[in-house]
């Protein structure tokens, strides 16, 4: 069962965010977001059929929190997250024939088929990650060198809220927090790590609003299946962390639709809850926001999504079409220590 936690969330009035965001920028927010939800959906089928293989996490659920980040940072900043990695490479621009064709493990993917759906990268993306919390000092390392180099880029860092448990996690936040370095931490909340229930895992919550303190960083909590609260929060926090030049720490408080990756069947989760959690839907809620607010029509509505699909179909045929890298190049760009005798 559920805990009951109070949070105190960043004050957004969606109207009031609508009205003040380019209309083009709403409907382009609206199309990745349901591009996401199709790549994804359409690269899971292909796992279910063997076609695709090793690990899958899907981030079905949880498309408003980086949709809303990278439009609040922009591009030109470093980012890194975990396994659950497809829709920020997608943001940041990796094209998504090679994102499907590195799910498919093909030459012409993104890592040339080598690192597969939890290892994506693409210009200022650090990856994808599968250790848990092990990217966050990537992601500290990558704010150190923006300071050091006194240029202005910060360093966006995606973690899971049970990654906070771990060691490096805290070491980083101290040494982030110490060296005042432009890192924005954002744990997405998405209430499991694996079938561990976040209440079991983290001794305390809300986690920024407590943990941010204690490092003496400012915090913040997001609805994170609200595009609107997550764009107004960002923006924000983009616009201290370029006066203050502090880290900060936020939690995005968010369901995940589907099992941890796909091999799990969600048995801890009752049907009831999952119900509960899809009636949030954030593309959902931000179609009717965007509705309601007269920005689009049910038709457009139908086009944009029908356009999202056929690209994911697209881009799943390019990587079924795509050969397989050649054995032979195994040993190609893998990185040789030099030998002591
Ligand atoms: C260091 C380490 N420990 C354990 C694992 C196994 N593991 C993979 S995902 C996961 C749960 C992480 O949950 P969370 O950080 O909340 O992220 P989410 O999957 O919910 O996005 C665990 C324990 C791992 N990959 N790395």
């Amino acid at each position: 069962m559920r805990q009951n936690i109070t949070y105190s969330f960043f004050p957004s009035d969606p109207k009031k965010v609508i009205a003040s965001t380019p209309k083009d920028v709403l409907v382009e927010d609206l199309r990745s977001m349901l591009f996401i939800r199709h790549f994804e959906t359409r690269a899971e089928a292909a796992y279910m059929q063997g076609k695709i293989g090793g690990f899958f996490h899907a981030y079905t659920g949880q498309e408003a929190i980086q949709t809303a980040a990278v439009r609040a940072f922009g591009l030109n900043h470093w980012y890194t997250t975990t396994y659950r990695c497809h829709a920020l490479a997608l943001l940041l621009g990796a094209p998504p024939k090679e994102v499907m064709a590195e799910l498919f493990g093909k030459k012409t993917g993104t890592a040339k088929g080598r690192g597969g759906s939890m290892h994506l990268y693409h210009d200022q993306m650090l990856g994808g990650f599968g250790i848990v919390g092990g990217h966050v000092p990537v992601a500290v390392g990558a704010a150190f060198s923006s300071r050091y180099q006194k240029q202005k880029k910060m360093s966006l860092c995606f973690l899971g809220d049970g990654a906070f448990a771990q060691g490096a996690v805290h070491e980083s936040l101290n040494y982030a927090s110490l060296w005042s370095l432009p890192c924005l931490f954002v744990i997405e909340n998405n209430q499991w790590g694996m079938g561990t229930d976040v209440a079991r895992a983290i001794c305390s919550q809300p986690i920024a609003e407590h943990f941010g303190p204690a490092y003496k960083m400012r915090s913040y909590t997001l609805q994170g299946m609200d595009y609107t609260n997550c764009l107004a929060a960002f923006q924000d926090i983009k616009k201290y962390m370029e006066k203050e030049k502090k880290p900060v720490l936020v939690e995005a408080v968010a369901e995940r639709f589907k099992g941890h990756s796909i091999s799990d069947p969600g048995l801890y989760r009752s049907k009831e809850e999952l119900q509960k959690a899809l009636k949030k839907d954030p593309i959902a809620l931000l179609q009717k926001a965007l509705i309601d607010a007269k920005i689009i029509d049910e038709a457009l509505f139908q086009t944009t999504d029908e356009e999202a699909k056929q690209s994911a179909i697209a881009a799943l045929d390019y990587a079924e079409k795509s050969p397989f890298p050649d054995p032979i190049e195994l040993e190609e760009d893998v990185l040789e220590w030099p030998r002591g005798d």
